[in-house]
């Protein structure tokens, strides 16, 4: 309570002070002539010149920027409407971008221009209706036609035709994986709660509806080029977010609810691999690691693997502690071999067949070493017996 009344006082006291001072400065106005702290003409110049500096750094390092890492951006889009997302964005980038140089050119040339000068005085100006009308029409113009264009694209993407031939695939994300979920030979991926989840049956798929009997769960996904690939998403704890960029594809998966998204993939692995952009960015990734793994074998590591390229699916919402962590790996195939690929896989109820099956043993084998157990607590129980009654009888002697 001291210490408190102290600090009180300390800052009151800092208060008072500080009024003093600024009593002190008003007895001082006018009688001083200093007046350095009033711009000069000179000083109006020299902040001219800074302004331009400024908006020649903007520049340059904007244009730096684009030549010195402008090819870390995504490429080649390896879905059919990748091409209207990427034509989206980039108009919406070379309409930004003169817009852009546009106004700020003219707000730092009129701040230039009308930059303070003793002579000149300021003109009082209200407003102009016509200046109004340039600036408000024009961009709603605009921008109304990239939301229409925006949205064109939008439900061009979105729209699955219900009699369209798809393949219906389930994405299921967790804390912190991925699991895919195959509709089997019906096409219809069967019921899933949360509460059904149980051993192996990690999705909680309902194995009493009928459409899930084919279902097949696997941790890679394959997918055919050619084919539209129905997804639906799914979240078994917080919001997580598929995100497949080189299809140009990405959506949240929510928690209590099924979210979906379909593309058509128009190249396989193997083709994107080969692509020259793709060859000259392996090439350079592996130029890397090898010059890092020289400095880490002479550190007595071990050496960088070479990188091959891949599909991913990633989560783009930050989930939790190994968000950086959750991907899978996406491999697009020809029809032949993704066909082969899902031939060999076993369904989700042959899964849970046979874990039972190998769980049955092992019980059998429990009932086995219970029995051997109760077995010799008898045996030892019989002896401590025999010898408590040679004990006694041999007291009562
Ligand atoms: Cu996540």
């Amino acid at each position: 309570m001291t210490s408190l009344l102290v600090i009180i006082v300390l800052v009151l006291l800092a208060v008072a002070l500080w009024q003093l001072t600024k009593i002190f400065d008003l007895t001082q106005v006018g009688s001083s002539s200093d007046d350095s702290q009033i711009a000069s003409d000179n000083d109006n110049n020299v902040q001219g010149y800074i302004l331009f500096g400024f908006l020649a750094f903007i520049y340059i390092f904007t244009i730096y920027g684009l030549l010195k890492w402008g090819n870390l951006a995504l490429h080649t889009p390896a879905s059919e409407h990748g091409l209207l997302v990427d034509n989206l964005m980039n108009i919406t980038w070379v309409l930004i971008f003169t817009v852009q140089v546009i106004t700020q050119g003219l707000l730092y040339w009129f701040s230039f221009k009308n930059r303070g000068h003793k002579d000149k005085k300021a003109l009082f100006f209200a407003d102009s209706n016509k200046l109004e009308a340039i600036w408000s029409i024009i961009p709603s113009v605009v921008l109304a036609c990239l939301i229409l264009y925006g949205l064109y694209a939008w439900n061009n993407i979105m729209f699955v035709d219900k009699d369209e031939d798809v393949i219906e695939i389930e994405l299921y994300a967790q804390q912190f994986k991925w699991t895919a979920r195959y509709a089997g030979q019906d096409n219809v991926l069967g019921k899933a709660n949360v509460r059904l989840i149980e051993g192996v049956n990690t999705l909680g798929v309902d194995m009493s509806d009928p459409n899930a009997q084919d279902d097949i769960v696997v941790s890679e996904l394959h997918i055919p080029k050619g084919k539209k690939i129905h997804f639906k998403m799914r979240s078994q704890d917080v919001l997580h977010s598929a995100y497949m960029p080189h299809f140009r594809a990405q959506m949240n998966c929510v928690p209590g609810m099924v979210t979906e998204f379909a593309f058509i993939p128009t190249y396989t692995t193997a083709e994107y691999r080969e692509l020259p952009f793709m060859v000259e960015k392996v090439a350079n990734i592996n130029k890397l690691r090898a010059e890092k793994s020289v400095e880490l074998v002479a550190k007595g590591g071990t050496a960088l693997d070479p990188y091959t390229f891949d599909y991913l699916l990633l989560c783009n919402k930050i989930c939790g502690a190994s968000h950086y962590n959750m991907q899978m790996k996406v491999v697009v195939d020809t029809p032949e071999d993704y066909k082969k690929w899902l031939s060999e896989k076993t369904t989700l109820a042959q899964d849970i067949k046979a874990a039972a099956a190998a769980e049955k043993p092992a019980e059998g084998a429990k009932a086995t070493t219970d029995t051997a157990a109760a077995k010799i607590k008898d045996t030892v129980k019989a002896v401590v017996d025999t010898v408590k009654a040679a004990v006694a009888k041999v007291a009562m002697k």
